[in-house]
């Protein structure tokens, strides 16, 4: 080997070293500080007028291995730095918080577009709270050295705790002692109340990994299993996919979302925009209600299936085990397999809604607490009693003008479903006392 080519080689070396600490076939520091190339490697000896060429070189070939990268899509670079941006600017976005530049690093190619990919939205938008999707079930094991410090992070739960799916309302803390979570015994009218979870098919990559044909087999696939549903509880299938037999207009769609039975177009949001979640719409997407209008299943928004009961009343029961007795009907359609681990309970998109899967929620006018008309007072009166607070039209959306709130329970993981509707009862009685008082 020619003492040229050699000196290259060790000084390439070196620029991907520094590559790793985030200057990308950048010249060597010391080189670029007029040290020189033949004082930075110790032992080599370049005759000074060979320094300049080798200089010029390594230019040259940095610049044609970023080019060759771009080409392949394989450069990180403007990624890698956004993380390290983000986490100046905005330092709970756990996504970036939890970056680990050497894991990534340790990384094959297609591992660190994979752990991109579920890091997109947190990236792309700094102001994110955990800012990750998971792009495949598998991603929960394979990228744990990642997601599993986010996850426990957000959910304030050692890690090793695993999560355990219970419906029993038996022996749960606080449970009145008749198990009636009567809504009417604190005082309160009948509201609106609705229950959901999160579900994924386990043979489909999640949403932000879908293309459009895996949505349009998986809502086929759903469509077959809605026939059995239909069967049972009556109702019909809507979908937005142009040409389905079940297809309905855009106004029809329109009053779906207007009664809180469909979702809106997800473009609009841009976390779910950047994972790849949005993609492709409105193909795929739809819903089933049964024929008294309780039973609701959304096919096609952040998780493959958000599975719900929702009606106006006063005993949280109600929705909670008509809720149960539907989604085991639903686990026992042939062909029907749930994606679960045995860690993070069921596996959902976000890492948000790990575990359980679930929401509960309450419609509930709290004037006093809103008469600034913004959530912001009953935002920091929720938080200490573990609830959050929604929009009339659900997530980032406005209260409403009578103060109206979505109220819910924040937990999802390592609780078990009785411990949330029981804590949605808890948490109202106290709520509603906070709003007596304010
Ligand atoms: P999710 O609950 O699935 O996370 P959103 O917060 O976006 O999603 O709410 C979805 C829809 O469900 C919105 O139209 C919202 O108004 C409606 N919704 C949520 N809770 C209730 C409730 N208790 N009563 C009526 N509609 C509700
Ligand atoms: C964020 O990180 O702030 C957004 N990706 C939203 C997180 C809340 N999760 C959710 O709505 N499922």
């Amino acid at each position: 080997m020619s003492r040229a080519s050699a000196v290259v080689k060790v000084a390439v070396r070196s620029a991907s070293t520094s590559a790793a600490q985030g200057t990308r076939y950048a010249v060597p520091a010391a080189v670029a500080a007029g040290v020189g190339v033949a004082a930075y490697i110790a032992g080599s000896v370049v005759p000074a007028q060979s320094e300049s060429n080798v200089f010029s070189s390594l230019k040259d070939i940095g610049a044609r291995l970023s080019t060759i990268e771009e080409a392949l899509g394989i450069n990180f670079q403007g990624a890698l730095d956004q993380v390290k941006a983000n986490r100046k600017s905005h330092p709970n976005n756990l996504s970036c918080k939890h970056f680990d530049f050497d894991y990534f690093n340790s990384l094959t190619i297609s591992q660190k577009k994979q752990l991109l990919a579920i890091a997109q939205s947190g990236i792309d938008n700094a102001d994110s709270g955990l800012g990750a999707y998971a792009m495949n079930p598998s991603d929960y094991d394979e990228f744990g050295a990642y997601l599993d410090p986010i996850i426990r992070d957000y959910h304030k739960k050692p890690a090793g705790q695993n999560h355990v799916n219970d419906w029993s309302l038996k022996g749960v803390e606080g449970l009145p002692a008749d198990g009636k979570l009567d809504l009417t015994k604190l005082g309160l009218p009948a509201l609106s109340m609705r229950v959901r979870v999160g579900r994924n098919l386990a043979d489909f990559p999640l949403p932000g990994a879908m293309t459009k044909q895996d949505r349009i087999n998986m809502e086929e696939k759903m469509r077959a299993a809605f026939a059995i549903l239909i069967s049972k509880f009556g109702g019909r299938y809507n979908s937005l996919t142009p040409g389905s037999p079940d297809f309905i207009n855009d106004d029809e769609y329109k009053a779906l979302v207007k009664a809180h039975v469909m979702f809106k177009d997800m473009a609009a949001d841009p976390y779910l925009a950047s994972a790849g979640i949005a993609s492709d719409w409105p193909y795929g997407r739809g819903c089933y209600q049964s024929a008294d209008k309780q039973f609701i299943i959304w096919v096609g928004e952040e998780d493959h299936l958000r599975i719900m009961c929702m009606k106006k009343g006063a005993i949280l029961n109600e929705v909670f085990d008509r809720l149960k007795s539907a989604l085991d009907t639903v686990e026992s359609i042939d062909g029907l397999k749930f994606a679960h681990s045995d860690k993070y309970g069921y596996v959902t998109s976000c890492p948000t809604n790990l575990g359980t899967g679930m929401r509960a929620s309450v419609h509930i006018q709290i004037p006093k607490l809103t008469s600034d008309g913004t959530d912001a007072k009953a935002k920091a009166v929720c938080k200490p009693l573990g609830l959050s607070v929604r929009g009339t039209g659900g997530e980032h959306t406005p209260i409403g003008k009578d103060g109206t709130c979505d109220i819910s329970p924040s937990s999802r993981f390592c609780i078990t479903e009785a411990e949330i509707i029981t804590a949605l009862y808890n948490g109202l009685k106290l709520l509603k006392a906070k709003e007596d008082k304010a």
